[in-house]
C-alpha cells in the first residue's frame, strides 16, 4: 500500500494546490520587493510590481534570476532575511565562477527536510528502517538534506557520508540497513565492491536506494537494482533551490513529483525565454513559494527537462518531471550536433558494459573528436584482440546510431578508470583547456 509522509498536502486537489500556490506568490513577491533591492530592481526593470502578481498565472510577468545574478549579488546580495533570523549555508562549486552559497532560516531546514522525509516515505522507508546515508556532508546538501529526512521520518539514520567504502559495506552489513542514499554513481561502485567480497543480492539487507545528485538512465538503474537487490528511486534538487527534495520518486517510477506546495516549476525555451506548454522539453524554471532566506524566483536551473500532469496510480497529484536529461552547460556540441552524456551511457549499458566510462572531447586540424573510453568488465577481459576489435565496432555502431556522429572507442581494462564517491567525472573536454 502506498504512504506518504504528508498525505494531505501529497494528494490535495488540483484546486487546492493552485490555492495553496496563489497566496504563497502573492506574500512572497510582495516580500522579496520590501526586503531585497537587487528583486526590486529587476522587476523595476521590468516594469512590474507587486500590485501586478494576483494569481500563480501572473508568475509569467517576473523577471526571470540566472546563475550570474547569483555571481552579481554573491554573498549576500540575494538574502531576504536578517543575517539574525539565518541559521545555515550550503554551498556548491558550480560549473562555472563562484560558488553558490544558500542560506537558510529554521523554517527553510523544516520544509527542506520534510520534503527529503516525503521522498524517504515513497520509497517505501518507516520508523523501522535503517537508513545509510552516503552522500557527502558539509557543505554539499546531499548529506544533511537526506539526514534531517531521514530523521523526519524516525528511521535510523546511518550518517557514513562519503566514501570510505569498506567502511560503508561493513555498516549496510552489520546494522543491516534497509535504504542507502548517494549518488547513483557511487551506488553503482558500492555494488561492484559488494559483487567481489562475494555479497549476492540476496545476502545484502537493503530493499531501497534513493540516488541522485547527478543524471542516470533507466539501464544504469536497472544495473543497480539487479546487483543490490533493490527499488532504485531518483531524488531531484539543486542548492540554490534547497538540495535534495525538491522532487523525488514514487513506486511508479515515471518520472518525480515536485513538492509544488513549495516550488513552483516552469519549462521554458531555453533561447527565447518563453513558457513552453505541459509535455515539452526544454529548460527548467523553478520558484521558491514559502522559503524565506533565500526565495529564489523564476531561478532557470539549466536542466533539461519535461513536465507532466497525467494522473499517477501512486495517488500523490503533484506534478511529475521526467528524469533530467542533462543540462544545458552539460550538452556537448561536436560538430555540431548535441551530444549528452546520459546518451551514450545509454549505449553502453544496452550493451552489457558497467557505468564506467570517460568521454574524452578534443578538436583537431579544426575539427572536434568524440572518443569514448569503456572498461570491460572482468567478465568479458580478454587479451583476444579480435574480440577486443569486435567489440568496439558494435559499440561504435550503437553510438553512431545513438548520436548520428562518429565516436572513437577504446576498450580498457576492468577498474582502470578511477571511481567517484560523489559525482560522477564523466567528460573531459580539452577544447576548452
Ligand atoms: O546535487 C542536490 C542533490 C543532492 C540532489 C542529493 C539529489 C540528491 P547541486 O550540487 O546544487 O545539488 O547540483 C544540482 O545536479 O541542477 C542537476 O543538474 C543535477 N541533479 C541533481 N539531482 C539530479 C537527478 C544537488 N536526480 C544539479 N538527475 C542539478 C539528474 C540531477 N541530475
Amino acid at each position: 500500500m502506498e504512504r506518504y509522509f504528508q498525505p494531505e498536502i501529497e494528494r490535495a486537489s488540483r484546486d487546492e494546490i493552485v490555492r495553496i500556490q496563489n497566496e504563497k506568490l502573492v506574500k512572497q513577491i510582495r516580500r522579496v520587493w520590501d526586503a531585497v533591492p537587487y528583486y526590486r530592481k529587476k522587476m523595476e526593470e521590468k516594469g512590474v510590481t507587486p500590485d501586478d502578481i494576483k494569481t500563480i498565472d501572473d508568475i509569467r510577468k517576473l523577471p526571470f534570476l540566472s546563475k550570474a545574478d547569483l555571481r552579481d549579488a554573491y554573498p549576500y546580495g540575494l538574502l531576504a532575511k536578517p543575517l539574525k533570523e539565518c541559521v545555515r549555508i550550503q554551498s556548491t562549486s558550480g560549473t562555472t565562477g563562484k560558488r553558490v552559497v544558500a542560506f537558510y532560516t529554521q523554517h527553510d531546514i523544516d520544509i527542506w527536510e520534510e520534503c527529503c522525509a516525503r521522498a524517504i516515505v515513497a520509497a517505501g522507508g518507516t520508523n523501522e528502517d535503517v537508513c545509510q546515508v552516503a552522500y557527502g556532508y558539509g557543505l554539499f546538501t546531499g548529506g544533511p538534506g537526506l539526514n534531517g529526512g531521514s530523521h523526519k521520518v524516525g528511521c535510523l539514520t546511518v550518517p557514513t557520508s562519503s566514501g570510505n567504502t569498506e567502511r560503508q559495506i561493513m555498516f549496510i552489513m552489520d546494522l543491516q540497513a534497509t535504504i542507502l542514499c548517494c549518488t547513483p554513481s557511487y551506488a553503482a561502485y558500492l555494488g561492484e565492491s559488494m559483487k567481489e567480497m562475494g555479497y549476492g543480492p540476496d545476502d545484502i539487507p537493503l530493499k531501497a536506494g534513493i540516488f541522485g545528485a547527478e543524471a542516470w538512465s533507466e539501464e544504469m538503474r536497472r544495473d543497480i537494482e539487479k546487483t543490490l537487490g533493490i527499488k532504485a528511486y531518483d531524488i531531484y534538487g539543486l542548492t540554490e533551490i534547497s538540495g535534495p527534495g525538491v522532487s523525488f520518486e514514487c513506486s511508479e517510477q515515471r518520472g518525480m513529483h515536485i513538492n509544488e506546495d513549495h516550488f513552483y516549476a516552469e519549462i521554458i525555451d531555453p533561447d527565447t525565454g518563453e513558457v513552453l506548454p505541459e509535455g515539452e522539453q526544454g529548460e527548467l524554471v523553478f520558484t521558491c513559494l514559502d522559503k524565506e532566506a533565500f526565495p529564489m524566483i523564476r531561478y532557470r536551473t539549466r536542466d533539461i527537462c519535461v513536465l507532466t500532469r497525467e494522473k499517477c496510480s501512486c495517488g500523490r497529484t503533484h506534478v511529475r518531471m521526467r528524469k533530467p536529461q542533462g543540462r544545458t552547460d552539460d550538452m556537448l556540441i561536436i560538430r555540431g550536433v548535441n551530444v549528452f552524456p546520459s546518451q551514450i551511457e545509454t549505449v553502453l549499458l544496452n550493451q552489457g558494459y558497467a557505468p564506467n566510462y570517460q568521454i574524452l572531447v578534443d578538436r583537431v586540424n579544426n575539427t572536434d573528436t568524440l572518443e569514448v573510453l569503456v572498461e570491460m568488465t572482468p567478465e568479458m577481459f580478454t587479451d583476444n584482440l579480435g574480440d577486443i576489435s569486435d567489440r568496439q565496432s558494435k559499440l561504435a555502431a550503437g553510438l553512431l546510431s545513438m548520436l548520428g556522429i562518429k565516436a572513437k572507442v577504446s576498450l580498457v581494462a576492468p577498474k582502470s578508470i578511477t571511481r567517484s564517491e560523489g559525482k560522477a567525472v564523466r567528460v573531459i573536454d580539452r577544447r576548452k583547456i
